[in-house]
């Protein structure tokens, strides 16, 4: 059944079956296909104008007491997190600090996602009157809360609120604008200052979600034996799993490690196209990889694998 060439009318003669299942490696050779140029792996480069991590140096001196002086920020979106972290001329420890207990301390982070510079979420770390230091993200144009993020506190002098990406829309690009609001009335009678970081509440420049790099494995499938002329014991489906690839449906070529190119298709063994951005299953191919060094996947013509053998 498996690679029966009336099953898979749209491929090219040369290519419906695996010529070289149970033949010499010599027959391999006269249906190579594969260029070396093929399996070039090439990410698509992502327009940005600043990546991620970003960060940004803000002026010493600019509000009147230390401990609520930023001096820089660092925005990272990778993977499927947001960080936000911002470090002070002085700390004060958000647990036990009256001025974060009891005043009204607090990190304010402005969030833009959609490019036209109208706030979309605020994060704020804050500090109850019981010691609790939290953090919040909410949606500020639907008014409601989005999540729960995760407040740090670390090198004595450093804050941070860690959440999802997807809390905010997992977006391409974020704008950040900081407003650390310190309270030394309580402790000192001085005033509340407010230290903006980039400075006049302009924001940041845009920071792109750095997506990360597509991933493709292969290994032994289930037992081919018999499949078409492959008697070898160790003639085996080859299974894949991908991430991170382009979304959309996908083209691969089934490969030996000593250059031959012996089964291209677009869809799985068991039905179904090879498609969107994760996915896992036995691909129209099978092996035994041990007579050739090895195999290899390459999908859209870009996207290499590892080498499997068994
Ligand atoms: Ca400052
Ligand atoms: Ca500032």
């Amino acid at each position: 059944m498996a690679n029966d060439p009336t099953a898979l009318p749209h491929l090219r003669p040369a290519l419906r079956r695996p010529a070289w299942l149970g033949r010499a490696a010599g027959r391999v050779a006269a249906v190579v296909v594969a260029a070396a140029g093929s399996m070039i792996c090439a990410a698509s480069p992502v327009a940005a104008r600043a990546p991620s991590p970003y960060t940004k140096v803000d002026s010493v001196g600019d509000v009147s007491i230390r401990r609520g002086d930023v001096t820089r920020i660092r925005v990272e979106h990778d993977g499927p997190w947001v960080q936000l972290q911002f470090w002070a001329r002085v700390g004060s420890n958000p647990v036990t600090s009256l001025s974060w207990r009891e005043g009204t301390t607090r990190a304010i982070w402005d969030i833009e996602v959609e490019g036209d510079r109208d706030v979309d979420f605020r994060a704020v770390a804050d500090t109850t009157s019981a010691g609790d230091y939290h953090g919040t993200v909410d949606n500020v144009t639907g008014g409601t809360a989005a999540c729960a993020a995760e407040a740090g506190f670390f090198d004595g002098r450093a804050y941070s609120l860690t959440f999802r990406r997807a809390c905010i829309g997992n977006p391409a690009r974020l704008r950040v604008r900081l407003d650390f609001a310190f309270d030394a009335s309580v402790v000192a009678g001085r005033p509340v200052t407010h230290d903006l970081v980039p400075n006049r509440g302009r924001w940041s420049d845009p920071i792109s979600h750095d997506p990360p790099p597509p991933s493709v494995s292969v290994g032994r499938g289930s037992s081919a034996v018999n499949g078409s002329d492959c008697t070898s014991l160790d003639c085996s489906w080859l299974s894949i799993s991908y991430s991170n690839l382009p979304n959309g449906n996908h083209s691969y070529s089934c490969n030996t490690a000593n250059g031959a190119s012996f089964w291209s298709g677009t869809t799985y063994r068991n039905g179904g196209r090879v498609s969107g951005s994760n996915g896992s299953g036995e691909l129209w191919c099978y092996a035994d990889a041990s007579a050739f060094g090895g195999v290899f996947v390459v999908i859209d013509g870009q996207y290499r694998s590892n080498t499997a053998s068994w």
